[in-house]
């Protein structure tokens, strides 16, 4: 089994390299759009698609991925709700545990139908501790999973649970304000996580600036995720990707 994107993140991670993500939700993009966003990433320095949303009509998953696997050499990664949204067209995909709640479906039951299809797919697993943090106002990820997020001012809670994540071997961890988050994971929580896990961190949700981008990384995210806003202005995709090399060719710098 493939663990090439896993052990690229990590590299990165113990680098302190940090990445980009950008999320597409195939139910949100048509055609001109997504072809609007492979563009930019001609221009711009993505590391990574995630491709997934809670309410996938599998068709249009499918047609965006053969579209993205056509037309660009970036990874694409399966964000998925549920067991039905696998497609190995993609690269990889984050077998997600929802570990800030406590439905028994969404830590193993999916996973269980999920197993025999990935068993017999070429796709890389990535086991991701998967935390959804309370930002302001119920999103769907907290709604169709049934769960209670995180605190948002309990960076404590979310060490933890990260900390037990990892213990139980999971490999990377993603903090999640929900897509179009009212304000992101706060960077006190992403300090929290940071020091207590040595595991790739990947944050998400609400990031539609520039600021935002870097108050994450600078927090110790290794992983950003920007889906919504490059949905409303594809050349969000530029600025968030500037942020990005800003940060890593400064740690070039220092370490020449
Ligand atoms: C949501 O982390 C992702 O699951 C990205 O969120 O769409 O708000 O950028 P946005």
């Amino acid at each position: 089994r493939l663990t090439r994107l896993h052990d690229a993140l990590y590299a990165r991670r113990q680098r302190g390299q940090k990445s980009l993500a950008v999320l597409l939700d195939p139910d949100n993009l048509d055609e001109a759009a997504g072809q609007r966003i492979l563009d930019l990433t001609a221009a711009h320095a993505v590391d990574y698609f995630f491709v997934g949303g809670s309410l996938v009509t599998t068709q249009h998953q499918a047609a965006l991925i053969r579209l993205l696997k056509s037309a660009s050499e970036v990874p694409v990664v399966l964000f998925p709700s549920n067991s039905v949204h696998i497609d190995s067209q993609a690269d990889a995909i984050l077998l997600l545990s929802l570990i800030s709640g406590r439905n028994p479906d969404f830590l193993i039951g999916q996973h269980v139908v999920a197993a025999p299809i990935l068993r017999a797919s070429t796709l890389e697993i990535l086991p991701t501790g998967y935390m959804l943090v309370d930002t302001g106002r119920q999103t769907t990820a907290s709604y169709m999973s049934g769960t209670t997020p995180l605190p948002y001012d309990k960076p404590g809670i979310a060490a933890c649970t990260a900390m037990a994540g990892e213990q139980l071997g999971l490999r990377l961890m993603y903090l999640d304000g929900g897509s179009g988050a009212m304000y992101p994971v706060a960077p006190a929580m992403i300090r929290a996580v940071r020091q207590a896990v040595d595991v790739p961190i990947i944050v998400g949700g609400g990031i539609n600036t520039a600021e935002k981008a870097h108050a994450a990384l600078a927090a110790g995210a290794d992983v950003i995720v920007v889906g919504n806003q490059i949905e409303k202005d594809p050349e969000f995709l530029g600025e968030a990707a500037r942020v990005v090399h800003t940060f890593n060719s400064v740690l070039k710098a220092a370490l020449n």
